[in-house]
């Protein structure tokens, strides 16, 4: 499968790895928007958040949950910070192997027009 994440998880692209665990891997956006700025992925190949299946849905809460860890750890999680799953065009997604976008550091902007 030519999917990029894919790639970054078999390690056959190089990634900036701050977490993994038997589900999920976070690493730092090669473009980041925020002075953090980190994606969770699943192991699990999902293309968008509209293929979340009925068995999909706690690795999905565990996705947040680790963003929240890794908030708490880089001690935005009092100020705030975003999270945010992009889908398909309208969304801004270009890589189809859904992924938590974890934003924070500074004040964030909103609406994202
Ligand atoms: P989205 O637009 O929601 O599909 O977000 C994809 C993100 O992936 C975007 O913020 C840039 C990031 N990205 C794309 N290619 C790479 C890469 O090769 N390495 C890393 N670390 N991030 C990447």
């Amino acid at each position: 499968m030519d999917c990029l994440f894919c790639k970054i998880l078999n390690k056959e692209i190089p990634a900036d790895v701050i977490y993994e665990d038997d589900q999920v891997i976070a690493f730092n956006d090669i473009n980041p928007q925020a002075p953090t700025h980190v994606l969770v992925i699943p192991r699990k190949h999902i293309a968008t958040t509209n293929e979340i299946a009925d068995e999909d849905t706690a690795l999905v809460g565990h996705m947040v949950q680790v963003a929240g860890k890794i908030a708490k750890e880089q001690g935005f999680d009092e100020s705030g910070y975003r999270t945010v799953f992009n889908c398909n065009d309208h969304g801004g997604q270009t890589v189809h192997h859904i992924h938590l976008h974890l934003l924070g550091g500074k004040p964030l902007g909103w609406p994202p027009y």
